[in-house]
């Protein structure tokens, strides 16, 4: 084994002068100006903006496993923004221009890749939906158009546009900015950017329980695996774990939560740089910086609190896939697994604030939250700063499930749930 390895294994990783991304605190404060629940990226981007533009930082990430090991470090890593409703585009479209300069910003390497993004149509009614979507995208100034067989087979040439004779591909929506991103270095990077500015990372803390005052109106602070801190205010950002923090302060929201399975082959030699989706067909895939295949599904048909991987999945997407993409039959499957979406009705996120004060919640992320991982940290930042909803979260209360003003997203989840 070579030396340095060894070094490694049996030093603290400061003494060897390389730091960690971010202070580890032996202690819990007694109290906190904000407690953000949840160490994914939603909830580091949300601690270092509310530190950056709002000089709060007296702030707790408290995480009940490690940073980036939820839904951060489990999904496919894609970044677009050609949505169907103007909430949506708008809201994401602005992540993605925060994600462009997102490297500069926080002084790590995202690995920020711009590839175009296909969103096949098979059928009529998948090509009407992408004409819609093309309209409201182009509306709102975003690249996005309808392009037929011969653009698709220019561009990705290994397509077998025919998938096999089963069901051939009419067209499709082709979005120029469409990226992927290194999913862990987004946590890290917001974590370190954060902690520098004097948030504290607490990992292994599980909120075990939230308190309020005697009448319930009011949160004054959250219980946990390693006691009582009191919290000026409070945030939940769990993504996949939404019901279960929310249900502390007796919340009642429509999320439910199914598992959403994804696999990587072994890396292959560079050779797609497009980023490819069968809403129809149900299944995704691009290729990674380091040549693996990394591929998904539609979300699991049943409820479950779980991240198990299972063969069902591997059966289908693979049986699939290699319809798409003959050539992925020969691949070895490398590492296969899952994590847990809060689903919302409508598709839409819930963010903001709620009947309970000092509360706030950013949740109902479904199969979509990565890509909104720097505007949901920021305008989460802006509106608990300023106790005051911001603008482009607006539409995504939850009351919207009372006054029924849905934000209906679903022609624009890639793969059907
Ligand atoms: O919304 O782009 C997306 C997506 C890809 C995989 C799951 N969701």
């Amino acid at each position: 084994m070579p030396y340095r390895l060894l070094k490694y294994a049996f030093k603290n990783p400061e003494e060897l002068g390389d730091p960690r991304y971010f202070d580890q605190p032996e202690k819990l404060k007694s109290s906190y100006d904000v407690v953000i629940i949840g160490g994914g990226g939603h909830g580091l981007a949300c601690a270092y903006y509310l530190a950056r533009d709002f000089g709060i930082t007296n702030v707790a990430v408290l995480e009940q496993g490690y940073v980036g090991g939820g839904n951060t470090g489990r999904n496919t890593t894609i970044v677009r923004s050609n949505y169907l409703t103007p909430e949506g585009v708008k809201f994401y479209d602005e992540s993605l221009k925060l994600y462009l300069d997102l490297s500069d910003d926080l002084d790590i390497n995202l690995m920020y890749s711009t590839r175009g993004h296909f969103t096949l149509a098979h059928s009529d009614s998948a090509m009407r939906t992408s004409r819609w979507r093309a309209e409201t995208n182009k509306h709102l100034g975003i690249d996005s158009e309808v392009v037929d067989r011969q653009f698709i087979k220019n561009e990705v040439p290994y397509l077998d546009l025919d998938c096999g004779g089963t069901h051939p591909i009419m067209g499709a929506l082709y979005h120029g900015p469409g990226a992927v991103a290194r999913h862990d270095a987004v946590a890290w990077g917001y974590g370190r950017a954060a902690n520098v500015r004097g948030v504290e990372i607490h990992q292994k803390t599980q909120v075990t329980g939230i308190k309020t005052n005697d009448d319930g109106t009011k949160v004054v602070g959250v219980e946990t695996n390693r006691g009582f801190v009191q919290a000026g205010k409070v945030i939940s950002m769990v993504a996949g774990s939404s019901p279960r923090i929310t249900s502390m302060v007796g919340l009642k929201t429509p999320i439910e939560i199914f598992p959403l399975q994804a696999c990587v082959t072994e890396p292959v030699k560079p050779f797609m740089d497009t980023i490819i989706v069968s809403g129809s067909l149900h299944c995704y895939v691009s290729q990674s910086s380091r040549g693996e295949m990394v591929m998904g599904a539609s979300a699991d048909p049943q409820e479950l609190h779980s991240t198990r991987s299972s063969f069902d999945f591997v059966e289908g997407l693979t049986d699939q896939m290699m319809d798409l993409l003959p050539f992925t039959g020969g691949l070895r499957l490398m590492r296969q697994w899952a994590g847990m979406c809060d689903m919302t009705p409508d598709f839409a996120p819930i963010m903001g604030k709620t009947p309970i004060d000092n509360f706030y919640l950013d949740g109902g992320w479904g199969t979509w939250g990565f890509k909104a991982t720097p505007v949901s940290g920021k305008t989460m930042a802006y509106t608990v700063a300023n106790d005051k909803v911001h603008d482009l979260i607006k539409p995504f209360g939850l009351d919207r499930f009372d006054t029924y003003k849905l934000v209906g997203e679903k022609g624009a989840a890639s793969v059907g749930h």
